[in-house]
């Protein structure tokens, strides 16, 4: 494994805006949960890390990733929050269910975003095998939901 793989954290993390006044919404999709559990406890820790407070952070469960997109829409219609992050696993099958899935999440989710003016992040992994999904939820190429903790604070600043 390349260096370069290894750590997936591909954008710099100077110059973030303030957050310590700033409320967050995690919404985490239950399907594959011991992968989105852990991805939603490091983008919920890693908001910490950057400033915000706990009790500025909501957390809220839809069944699957497919209602991310409700779930979205209902947190970011709301005035006390000011980003919302989407965390789900969507690991591929036998059947094509993942890509109608997948592609369904991130169009609602950019509808989401542009239609509310906030930032919406697509924290939603789409691996081949569950291997993958650990991996990428604590294992070896880190967690994915740290780094949409920071795209969220990272869009904070418009
Ligand atoms: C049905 C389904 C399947 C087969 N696989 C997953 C998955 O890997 N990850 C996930 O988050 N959700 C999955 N779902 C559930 C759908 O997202 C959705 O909850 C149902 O189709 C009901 O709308």
């Amino acid at each position: 494994m390349s260096s370069a793989h290894k750590n997936l954290s591909i954008f710099s993390t100077d110059n973030l805006p303030d957050i310590t006044e700033k409320r967050f919404a995690i919404v985490v999709a239950e399907w594959n949960e011991e992968v989105t559990n852990a991805l939603a406890d490091g983008a919920h820790k890693t908001l910490l890390t950057y400033g915000a407070q706990e009790d500025n952070i909501l957390r809220v469960t839809v069944p699957g990733s497919y209602e991310l997109s409700y779930g979205a829409q209902k947190m970011a219609q709301r005035e006390d929050i000011d980003a919302v992050i989407c965390i789900g696993c969507v690991i591929q099958g036998e059947t094509k269910h993942n890509d109608y899935i997948n592609h369904a999440v991130a169009q609602g989710l950019t509808n989401v975003s542009l239609k509310y003016d906030k930032p919406v992040v697509f924290g939603v992994l789409t691996p081949n095998t569950e291997q993958q999904a650990l991996d990428r939820a604590g294992g070896i190429h880190g967690n994915k939901g740290d780094e949409a903790a920071i795209t969220a604070v990272k869009m904070l600043k418009f």
